[in-house]
């Protein structure tokens, strides 16, 4: 599929709200693309696909999921997270997207995962600061995706965090060691730096 395919296909599988914050998401993520040095083209391809398999039937995403490389653990975690593997599994089969920077920016814009791209960030951080969301501490998280793309990814995960903790919901062992491990770059820098 060109572009515009790939646009008509996306928006058909989802209500219009969400094809909004699909729309603030590619916005938002070409230009963190080219703050942070990411390909832009990558990332508004990334960008227009990421929720693609979101209002698919939930048993269906359980039963692709299997197609995928998503390890099956992730199964015994909330069905809001098999969208993201999903898909970069329909990115790749439908859409025949053969990349693998943008199928990984779909596959783990939602957990994140130990040693992200500044491709993976940018879809990770464009997903929790385009225009159209609202939530507790966006505010702040928009503000520090203009100064440190990880400040933004570690704030953004800390509030996914912080959710599902006050949800009483499991958390998504990935999630933590994405956290973990930006931690860790954010150390490492300080410490070059000094
Ligand atoms: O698809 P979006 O709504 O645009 O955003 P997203 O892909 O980041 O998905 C957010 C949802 O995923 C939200 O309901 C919380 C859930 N989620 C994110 N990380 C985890 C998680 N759910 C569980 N159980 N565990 C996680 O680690
Ligand atoms: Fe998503
Ligand atoms: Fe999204």
């Amino acid at each position: 599929m060109n572009r515009d395919q790939i646009i008509s296909f996306v928006q058909k599988q989802m209500p219009s709200k969400r094809w909004q914050h699909t729309e603030g998401v590619r916005d938002s993520a070409v230009i963190l693309a080219s703050q942070y040095g990411a390909d832009a083209v990558k990332a508004d391809i990334a960008a227009i696909l990421h929720d693609v398999a979101k209002y698919m039937p939930i048993e269906e995403q359980r039963d692709m999921i299997k197609h995928t490389d998503a390890p099956t653990e992730i199964l015994q975690y909330g069905f809001q997270l098999w969208h993201a593997p999903v898909g970069a599994y329909i990115a790749e089969e439908t859409c025949g997207i053969t990349d693998q920077a943008i199928l990984d920016a779909i596959k783990y814009h939602t957990s994140g995962r130990v040693g992200m791209t500044v491709l993976d960030k940018v879809i990770c951080v464009a997903d929790y600061i385009e225009p159209n969301r609202s939530y507790p501490g966006v505010e702040q998280i928009r503000e520090l995706a203009k100064k440190s793309l990880d400040e933004a990814l570690l704030a953004g995960l800390d509030s996914t965090i912080e959710f599902l903790l006050e949800k009483g919901k499991k958390v998504y062992p990935q999630t933590i060691f994405s956290r973990n491990a930006i931690i860790d770059e954010l150390n490492e820098a300080k410490y070059k730096n000094n």
